[in-house]
């Protein structure tokens, strides 16, 4: 089990901090092998030394930002590298520690400081950090020098798998010729995604908070454990203020529970008329190393309120909770997957003009940026982790098992204190039909639930209800379908039938509550026919309408959500049946309506007022 916290870096009067967002020097490393960075170390003095670089900005994928379609399509080790002045008093103190975080890099990361490698990491969707305060002190007249590699190539151990092709074809193909193949249907976007960060705490400081919160009639309870590193003694307080900064209540002690009168909930959008009350829980650490002693102020959001699964129902604060919402992708034009401001708050203020009351991670981990936003604004997460396209038989082996289980752990530590996030999803779509996936889902479900007991654990799964091994592991069934699309395609008329069907087959065997974690249809904007074809606006109408219909039957039983595949169109491989990219789209990539928006829109409003 991983040893340290991964608390989201904040200023506080013990902690500094400095985004290394903006321009990076870059460099694709073209040789035929990819390692020539490796073997010249590039690391060793500055990137502009050893070759030409180009401005990359950070965040973002590299792959749109230049005219060059062999950057676009890369596959290997791409080289980034910034120089930063770092404050005096940093460097001055012996007494600060100074780390450097990567909110997240896809897919394999190395990175050197001063050329001196201080950490290197796997996974493309979660942070890392380094504490490098010895190596910037060695010379403190040189400015401290960041190089950052990341490799964005898949194989059957990494997650999501992928798998190199070698076409050994000499009349068809050039000398060494090799493409990724990959098994989900997003762009593999690659590079620094998410803020560079440095930030400083106290040599003894506070390294981890995990809440847990509870309710009893009027009052409140928050179960905290804070650790602390680097400190031979510790006293700890523990302040839970309300909006108004208003001391609720206190404790002292590394665990604790906190008893909070006239509890005010933590309440989905739209279910409650102040939706996301978050109260500021303070963790103020005092400590001694035997040299010199620290102090360290670490504040977390937290929400209070419970969520449990029956047969039939989702409870959120133990009253029904009906998922109306989408299913989303970190994508838009030009910055690819890199994280932007304007790009989450336009999301956001179209996730509730739709009314819409939750979303999925699909398929990945989101920045930590845009859970706080959920937890600010009500909007339910399904937190899913890169569990997309296990589709191989060989990516059942343990190698692969392993390393999901050390995803799972990663983000359970970063994401287990966000009161929206309600369900983890250990994965999309895998063949859960092979007789390995029992063993493999069965555990990789336990972990969780040893990690995290307090949330439901599901798969997204679009297998026969009969043969799925892993269903009988998850706690809420989630069933993909695409009913008169990829299974008779064309055939409108088809879906009544077909939707209930499905719903009734998998209540009977596992008698648990469903959510219809994905239906749509694509539609090139500005398309138009009647009666429908597909790939028409009218079309995708009329899918919707007909899952709807179905929908309002089984809600009154055990249907407890539909999540629309998908939010805005997005960026995939190309391929036959892509133009320029997935447009199921309910908005365009660029964040205009299609006309299915408008019939979701007046579902979600309705749906809020009766389930609200
Ligand atoms: C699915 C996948 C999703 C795809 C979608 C589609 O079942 O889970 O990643 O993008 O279908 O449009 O084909």
């Amino acid at each position: 089990l991983l040893d340290t916290g991964m608390l989201l870096p904040q200023e506080s009067s013990s902690r500094e901090l400095k985004d290394l967002s903006g321009l990076w020097d870059f460099r694709a490393d073209k040789s035929p092998s990819r390692k020539q960075g490796f073997e010249s170390a590039w690391f060793s003095r500055r990137l502009a030394e050893s070759g030409p670089v180009i401005d990359m900005p950070v965040p973002a994928s590299y792959n749109d930002i230049t005219q060059d379609s062999t950057l676009r399509d890369f596959i290997g080790w791409v080289w980034y590298e910034r120089e930063v002045v770092v404050p005096a008093r940093w460097i001055a103190d012996e007494g600060t520690r100074v780390v450097l975080r990567v909110g997240s890099a896809h897919y394999y990361s190395v990175v050197w400081v001063n050329g001196v490698k201080v950490t290197e990491h796997e996974g493309g969707h979660l942070p890392f950090e380094a504490e490098i305060g010895s190596v910037i002190r060695k010379d403190p007249t040189v400015p401290c020098r960041i190089t950052i590699a990341v490799n964005n190539t898949l194989t059957l151990e990494t997650l999501p798998p992928g798998i190199i092709q070698h076409m050994d074809n000499p009349k068809m193909y050039p000398d060494g010729y090799f493409v990724q193949n990959i098994y989900f249907d997003f762009f593999n976007y690659a590079g620094i995604h998410r803020p560079v960060l440095l930030y400083t705490t106290p040599k003894a400081y506070v390294d981890d908070i995990t809440v847990v919160t509870d309710f009893l009639d009027s009052t409140g309870l928050v179960m905290y454990k804070v650790t602390v590193q680097g400190a031979a003694t510790a006293t700890l307080k523990v302040t839970l203020m309300d909006k108004d900064k208003h001391c609720v209540a206190s404790s002292s002690g590394p665990s604790g529970v906190l008893k909070v009168a006239d509890v005010k909930l933590w309440w989905p959008y739209l279910m409650h008329v102040n939706p996301g009350y978050l109260y500021s829980m303070e963790v103020r650490l005092v400590a001694a190393d035997g040299k010199s002693n620290y102090e360290d102020v670490y504040t977390l959001p937290v929400g209070i309120r419970t969520v449990n699964v029956t047969s039939t129902q989702f409870l959120i604060n133990n009253k029904p909770f009906y998922f109306h919402g989408v299913n989303k992708h970190e994508d838009s034009d030009i910055r690819g997957k890199g994280l932007d401001w304007p790009l989450i708050v336009k999301d956001f203020n179209l996730i509730k003009w739709l009314g819409a009351n939750s979303f999925r991670t699909s398929h990945y981990p989101y920045a930590e940026e845009i859970l706080q936003m959920c937890d600010r604004h009500g909007i339910v997460v399904i937190d899913e982790c890169p569990g997309v396209g296990i589709k191989d038989i060989r990516s059942f082996k343990n190698a692969s098992l392993t390393h999901h289980l050390v995803v799972m752990e990663e983000l359970v530590r970063r994401d287990k204190n966000h009161p929206s996030v309600v369900m983890w999803s250990v994965a999309n779509e895998p063949a859960a039909e092979m007789p390995p996936a029992e063993y493999y889902f069965k555990t990789v479900i336990k972990h969780t639930k040893t990690l995290d007991p307090t949330r439901p654990v599901t798969f997204i799964t679009d297998s026969n209800y009969a043969r799925d091994k892993g269903a009988p592991f998850v706690d809420v069934i989630c069933v993909n379908s695409y009913f008169s699309w990829y299974h008779d395609p064309g055939h409108l008329e088809v879906i009544p039938i077909q939707l209930k069907t499905q719903f009734e087959n998998w209540y009977q065997k596992y008698q648990k509550p469903i959510i219809q974690s994905e239906y749509g249809a694509d539609v090139v904007p500005g398309l138009h026919s009647d009666p429908p074809l597909m790939f028409t606006e009218e079309y995708q109408k009329v899918v919707l309408q007909n899952y709807h219909d179905v929908f309002d039957q089984k809600r009154k039983q055990y249907v407890i959500g539909e999540l629309i595949w998908n939010f805005a169109d997005f960026m995939t491989a190309q391929g036959v049946l892509r133009v320029v990219g997935n447009k199921k789209g309910i908005f365009t990539r660029q964040r205009q309506p299609k006309a299915a928006a408008f019939i979701l829109r007046d579902r979600y409003w309705k749906l809020a007022n009766e389930t609200g």
